[in-house]
C-alpha cells in the first residue's frame, strides 16, 4: 500500500506584493503527476490547505480543481484532509457531501455524541488499497488541528499538550476495542494524522504563523504517537522533518519556501509503503521549486554594507523580469539613515531578472550588535514572550504565574490562525 503524505499548501498566500498562484499550479502538477506514476493509493493532506480561513475564490477553484483532475485519473484514490490552524474547520468540511462521493474524506470539526462525548469514531477513517474492493487495509486516525474544547481535559488546568496527548490515546484505544468487536485477529496498519507542534522538532527561525502557537507550553510530545501507530503524518512545520528520532513520525514540510528562513529546507513530498508484513519505507520525494529565493549576502546573519550590496548585485543575471524570475531579499548594514536606500536599490537592479521582494536595513547599536528595526521582525515575537517580559518590567522582575501563563495561552491558541 502506497500513501503520500503532503501539509501546508498555504493556497493563496502572498510573498510580500508577489502572487504565488503559479507556484502553486506547478506544486499541484506535480503532485498529481506522481500520484499517476507512483500509483497512489491514499493521499493525506495533513493541514492548512489555505492560507486563510475565508480563501479567495481564486484559491478555492485551484484547490477544487486539482481534487477533480486527481481523482479523475485515479480511479481508486483515497483522499484524507484535515484542517489546519490556518483553515477554517466548518468551511474546509462543508462540501463533504460532494467531496464523500468522490471518495476524499475531510475533518476538520470534532463533533460530539448525543452524551455530550467527543465522537471518536468520526474520526477514524477506513484506508482501502487498490484492486482489493471492500477490504479494509488500514486505518487512519484523521485528527485536525484542535481547538480548545476539542480535546479531552487530562488534567485540572486542562492543559493543551496533555489533552491533545490524550486525544490520540483514547482514539486509539477506541480504534482497537472496536477491532476487537469486529474480530480482527490480523491488525491492520495505523496511520495518524495531526496538524500540530511536537516537541524535539525544528522551526524556522523566523516563520510567525509557526511560531503564533509556540509558546512551549503547547507543544506535543511525540509520546502521544503510540509505538503501535504505523506512521504518524504531521502538518504545521514548514521544514520537513522526522519528530524526535522516530522515522515514522514525520512533517512533510511544505511545498516551496514560505519565506526567505525556509529557503534552506528541503521541500516536496514523503511517500510511505507499507508491505504485507506491516514493514514500512519511508522516502521524501524533493520538489524543485518553480520560482528560486535569493539572498544578499547569501549568508543570512551578517547584513551586508551599501557597497557590498552593489556589488552582489552586480553578479545578478541580467535579463527580463517575468513571472519565474527569482524572488530577492536584501540584508544591508547602514550606519547612519538612508532615506533614499529603496530607490538606489531599485535603480542598480534596473535590467536584472529578480523581483525585489524586502530590504533590511540594518542599524548597529555598537561594534557587537546589529540592530534591526522593520515591522516583520516584530511580529516574529511570540506573544507570550512579549507578555512575560512586559510583566517582568512591570511587577519588579517577578515572573507570570503559571495559571495566568495557561490561561493567556489558551486565549492566544484561540485567536491563531
Ligand atoms: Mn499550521
Amino acid at each position: 500500500m502506497k500513501l503520500l503524505h503532503t501539509a501546508d499548501w498555504h493556497l493563496g498566500r502572498t510573498f510580500y506584493e508577489y502572487d504565488r498562484c503559479r507556484e502553486h499550479i506547478h506544486f499541484l502538477t506535480n503532485l498529481k503527476k506522481h500520484i499517476k506514476e507512483l500509483d497512489v493509493d491514499v493521499l493525506l493532506i495533513a493541514g492548512d490547505i489555505f492560507d486563510s480561513p475565508n480563501p479567495s475564490a481564486d484559491s478555492q477553484k485551484m484547490y477544487y480543481t486539482f481534487l477533480r483532475e486527481v481523482t479523475a485519473e485515479n480511479s481508486s484514490l483515497q483522499i484524507v484532509i484535515i484542517a489546519g490552524n490556518h483553515d477554517s474547520a466548518a468551511r474546509l468540511e462543508a462540501p463533504n457531501p460532494l467531496l464523500e462521493g468522490m471518495n476524499i474524506t475531510v475533518r476538520g470539526v470534532v463533533k460530539r455524541t448525543n452524551d455530550d462525548d467527543i465522537d471518536y469514531s468520526h474520526l477514524l477513517i477506513p484506508l482501502f488499497a487498490q484492486g482489493e474492493t471492500g477490504k479494509i487495509a488500514a486505518w487512519c486516525m484523521a485528527v485536525p488541528y484542535l481547538r480548545q474544547g476539542d480535546y479531552p481535559q487530562a488534567d485540572t488546568y486542562s492543559s493543551y499538550s496533555l489533552g491533545v496527548g490524550k486525544m490520540y490515546k483514547c482514539l486509539y484505544e477506541h480504534l482497537s476495542a472496536y477491532l476487537a468487536t469486529i474480530g480482527t485477529d490480523k491488525r491492520s496498519p495505523i496511520i495518524a494524522m495531526g496538524h500540530l507542534q511536537a516537541t524535539g522538532s525544528e522551526i524556522s527561525a523566523d516563520d510567525r504563523s509557526e511560531r503564533t502557537i509556540i509558546g512551549g507550553l503547547e507543544a506535543i510530545s511525540p509520546d502521544s504517537f503510540s509505538p503501535e501507530i504505523t506512521y504518524t503524518a504531521l502538518g504545521h512545520l514548514h521544514r520537513a522533518q522526522r519528530v524526535s528520532g522516530r522515522e515514522n513520525v514525520r512533517y512533510a514540510g511544505s511545498p516551496f519556501p514560505m519565506s526567505f528562513a525556509e529557503v534552506n529546507n528541503k521541500q516536496g513530498f514523503t511517500l510511505i509503503e507499507i508491505g504485507n508484513k506491516q514493514d514500512i519505507k519511508i522516502a521524501h520525494i524533493e520538489m524543485e521549486p518553480l520560482v528560486k529565493l535569493l539572498s544578499i549576502p547569501h549568508h543570512p546573519s551578517s547584513p551586508s554594507s551599501l557597497p557590498e550590496v552593489f556589488d552582489a548585485i552586480q553578479q545578478l543575471p541580467d535579463g527580463e523580469i517575468n513571472a519565474n524570475s527569482p524572488y530577492l531579499e536584501i540584508k544591508v548594514k547602514i550606519t547612519e539613515p538612508e532615506p533614499s536606500l529603496r530607490f538606489h536599490i531599485e535603480e542598480a537592479l534596473k535590467g536584472k531578472s529578480v523581483r525585489l521582494a524586502r530590504i533590511v536595513a540594518a542599524v548597529p547599536k555598537n561594534e557587537h550588535e546589529l540592530k534591526t528595526a522593520v515591522y516583520e521582525e516584530l511580529q516574529t515575537i511570540n506573544p507570550m514572550d512579549m507578555a512575560t517580559d512586559i510583566f517582568r518590567h512591570r511587577f519588579g522582575g517577578e515572573e507570570m504565574p503559571d495559571e495566568m501563563k495557561k490561561l493567556l495561552q489558551t486565549v492566544i491558541q484561540e485567536l491563531a490562525v
